[in-house]
């Protein structure tokens, strides 16, 4: 056995309470080193009669580790515990304080879980287990009211640049909601809509006000009450890392310097403020003047931003916050935002805007989930880029899977596009058959998927501006059998709770291979994912239990021949396989 490889902390990703009954426990072990690993567990004040050996399964395996868990119900809500690691006939007790061959008989020296107080469990909103977003940018989405185009907007369909406008507004997206429930997606995220003077409005100028280009409270009230009433959730974008530069606060320092009321509500350096070789005197989001960074950590500016947090539940009754760069405005805050949001609806989603490892934010007191972003790139290297092979994807998923409690990874957001990066069908160098392949990854892995408006459809784009062209709205410049494949993997993920929820098991992903295949399971049931990264043909085996298979996109049924599943996929091919 490889002790220096075993890892276990009583904490974070390793021990928690998945619910008010339920601790997961982990521990981490070289890879292929163990044949067997249990948990050795019971209450702290009833050890003799409580304890038991708990088996653990490989829950995931990356290139150098294998990652075991296991659940447990502990009848009084408390653990202690420590690890049995047996490698043959090989055994040794992982106690809190050392490896011994002795098994602890004393719970004393064993790992501790002291109580799962309920207030503390990290419980999301059940709903993002079952949702599927679909992000807008409104500045381009649709334009349903030219009474409130700003001034010099062009011709909706021209070449998106940092400052030009195009018209799109809220009543725009009221007159398409058509499409969204066509499509099947039943949650929405907005880039920001308050009042902002750029085209993407991450500028606050007035955190009250829906942009008056996109409207006004009322047609937002009005657009929330349609959605609900299709059973479709919406997401606002909370800019509170930094304001805009006509934000009045902001303006007042401007004008008053020191003397200013507001003068705390941001991070000055040195008055007057101004901009030096391109840095201003007081911190911002990355040196733009237009955004200078809001002090959330004093008084003043925490009670303005988190009644704007309420504001919005309260007055029309928003589903959650998405949190614009939320890694670099205090946890203190989000604690207390927390508290605010989940008070005034316990079933707001909350969701940072991360793109590394979020494990801090992710213990049950600060966000629900944050923007897969890992995923994104797990996906565009095997798919698109060609930087890691099948087993290399299946070690990024795994690293993925067991950072996190489950909770987290159950409603974690994943997209493979946004408006801060080029579009997928771009990055694939408009090649369909791959985009399809990023897709069905994004719908049959766990987490919540968003779609990008308009890759539904085939739009393309580089990065940002290009990334947010003007949505097509003609039907025939629409790719509609893109729109069906995508109508498809949305009903493919209703219909099979287990690609939502499900554990994952990569079946087949090997070095320097091009072909995967990954296994959901749920209870009964089983499915299948295949994916051909290839431009040639090629078969995939896999063991199984189940003999008849159906692929859920052809119909075509493939016959299990002695608990073996050879698949043969056309070029960039996949297959989605549920057991009949
Ligand atoms: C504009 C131009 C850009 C230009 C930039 C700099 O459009 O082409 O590069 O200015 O001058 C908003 C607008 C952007 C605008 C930006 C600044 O949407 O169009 O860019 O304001 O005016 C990091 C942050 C992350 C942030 C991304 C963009 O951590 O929070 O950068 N994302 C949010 C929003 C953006 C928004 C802002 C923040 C600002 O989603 O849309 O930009 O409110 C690595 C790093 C990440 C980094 C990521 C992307 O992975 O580790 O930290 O994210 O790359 O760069
Ligand atoms: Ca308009």
């Amino acid at each position: 056995m490889l002790l220096e490889a075993v890892y276990h902390r009583p904490k974070l990703n390793w021990a928690y309470a998945y619910d008010k009954e339920t601790i997961h426990l982990r521990i981490r072990t070289k890879k292929n080193d163990l044949s067997h690993v249990y948990a050795w567990a019971g209450d702290k004040y009833a050890w003799d009669r409580t304890r038991e050996l708990v088996p653990m399964r490989v829950m995931a395996s990356d290139e150098m580790f294998d990652y075991w868990e296991c659940n447990v119900k502990p009848p009084y809500r408390r653990l202690k515990y420590g690890f049995l690691l047996q490698k043959g006939s090989e055994k040794l007790w992982m106690t809190e304080y050392e490896f011994t061959p002795d098994m602890p008989t004393n719970p004393d020296r064993l790992f501790e879980i002291p109580y799962i107080n309920p207030v503390d469990v990290y419980t999301p909103p059940a709903w993002v287990k079952d949702a599927v977003f679909y992000q807008i940018f409104p500045e381009r989405f649709a334009n349903g009211d030219t009474s409130n185009d700003p001034e010099g907007t062009l011709p909706w369909g021209g070449k998106p640049e940092r400052d030009n406008f195009f018209g799109g507004d809220l009543q725009g997206v009221i007159d398409h909601l058509d499409h969204l429930t066509e499509l099947g997606v039943n949650a929405i995220y907005f880039t920001p809509l308050f009042a902002a003077t750029t085209n993407h409005k991450y500028d606050t100028e007035d955190y009250l006000k829906i942009d008056p280009q996109f409207g006004d409270a009322e047609t937002l009230k009005k657009l929330v009450k349609l959605c609900h009433d299709r059973g479709i959730r919406i997401l606002l974008d909370a800019v509170f890392n930094h304001s805009g530069g006509t934000f009045a606060p902001f303006l007042d320092v401007q004008e008053k310097g020191e003397a200013s009321k507001y003068k705390d509500w941001f991070h000055v350096n040195s008055f007057p403020l101004e901009v030096k070789d391109g840095i201003p005197s007081y911190d911002a989001f990355s040196f733009e003047a237009h955004m200078p960074k809001l002090n959330t950590g004093h008084p003043e500016v925490k009670e303005y931003l988190l009644k704007v947090a309420e504001y919005w539940i309260k007055e029309v009754g928003i589903d959650g916050w998405r949190l614009d760069v939320a890694n670099e405005v205090d946890q203190g805050f989000w604690r207390e935002f927390r508290k605010v949001v989940k008070n005034v609806n316990p079933d707001a989603y909350i969701l940072g805007e991360i793109w590394h490892e979020s494990s801090p934010w992710l213990q049950g007191d600060q966000f629900d989930a944050v923007m897969n972003y890992p995923f994104t790139f797990a996906v565009t290297d095997f798919i698109v880029n060609g930087t890691l092979d099948a087993g290399g994807f299946a070690s990024a998923i795994a690293v993925q899977l067991s950072r996190y409690p489950q909770q987290a990874s159950e409603v974690a957001f994943n997209l493979i596009d946004s408006h801060d990066t080029a579009r997928l069908l771009t990055l694939c160098d408009g090649n369909k058959d791959k985009l399809k392949l990023a897709a069905v990854s994004l719908f049959t892995y766990m987490g919540t998927p968003c779609i990008y408006y308009g890759d539904e459809i085939g739009m393309d784009g580089g990065p940002d501006p290009d990334c947010r062209k003007c949505m097509v709205w003609e039907p025939e410049q629409q790719d509609r059998e893109l729109f069906a494949f995508y109508q498809r993997l949305i009903q493919i993920r209703k219909d099979h709770p287990a690609l939502r929820t499900g554990t994952i098991k990569f079946l087949s992903a090997g070095k320097g291979e091009t072909k995967l295949a990954y296994e959901r399971r749920l209870g009964d049931e089983t499915v299948i994912v295949m994916l051909n990264n290839d431009s040639t043909i090629q078969s995939i085996e896999v063991d199984v239990y189940e003999n008849s298979w159906k692929d859920e996109f052809t119909g075509k049924v493939w016959n299990a021949e002695r608990g073996k599943l050879s698949v043969r996929l056309p070029a960039y091919g996949f297959a989605i396989l549920s057991a009949k």
